[in-house]
């Protein structure tokens, strides 16, 4: 593979970065999905400009879980981090590739709530208001994390900083910017963008955008 802009850029406590970007082999033989075209920018996407993180606000976890949390960025930087080298998809139709996000998986998160054997999905809550849901077993997976750094430095607010979730594995709306919570669900529920037509599933090889 040729030079990527990510590469030199490390994992601030191991030295690593991961390279997450032949995920699409599980689901097709193309890493840029079918109807996207690739963007060297960085696009901003927002459905109504973009909120700060107050000094009281906190990450709150509640729901299906044995221990609600509410934690501080800071003490969300006290888990173990990883940078990732990942592509990013819009449904909109830009892909931006070769993204480094540094931050907490998902799954590491959850083990520290004790999630309930009965959940079975996640709602995702962000500061804007903005919402999204998925399957609890597609959060769990490699790829998803809660990233406050991103190419090496903080992630910019516009990009959803102070921390947001990216999901490589879907479009890219799975993915809360500014997100202060999340919740365990024993049923399904629908997002912001899913009750609005977009798809729930938002498999990017299977170009699955609308409901
Ligand atoms: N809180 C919040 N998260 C959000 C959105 C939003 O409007 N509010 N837009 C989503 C959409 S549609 C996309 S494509 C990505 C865009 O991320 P970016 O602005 O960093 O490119 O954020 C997603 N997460
Ligand atoms: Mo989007």
């Amino acid at each position: 593979m040729t030079e990527t802009r990510t590469d030199g850029i490390e994992d601030p406590e191991t030295g690593e970065i991961e390279d997450l970007t032949g995920l699409y082999h599980e689901y097709g033989d193309d890493r840029l999905p079918p109807g996207q075209r690739e963007t060297d920018r960085f696009p901003v996407l927002s459905k109504s400009g973009t909120p700060s993180w107050g000094p009281d606000d906190a990450f709150e976890v509640w729901g299906a879980v044995d221990d609600r949390l509410s934690l501080s960025l800071e003490e969300f930087r006290d888990f173990p981090a990883v940078t990732q080298r990942q592509d990013f998809h819009c449904v909109t139709g830009w892909s931006k590739l070769d993204c480094a996000f540094t931050g907490v998986e998902f799954a590491e998160i959850a083990e520290h709530a004790g999630v309930h054997d009965d959940a079975e999905h996640v709602m995702f809550h962000a500061l804007d208001g903005y919402t999204t849901d998925l399957p609890l077993e597609e959060c769990t997976r490699e790829g998803v994390l809660f990233a406050y750094g991103y190419d090496g430095e903080d992630l910019p607010s516009d990009h959803g900083g102070p921390l947001r979730v990216v999901t490589p594995h879907k479009y890219a709306y799975k993915g809360a910017k500014w997100v202060s919570g999340v919740e365990f669900l024993t049923d399904r529920e629908l997002g912001y963008w899913e009750k609005r037509g977009y798809s729930d599933t938002a498999n990017p090889w299977n170009e699955e955008r609308y409901s």
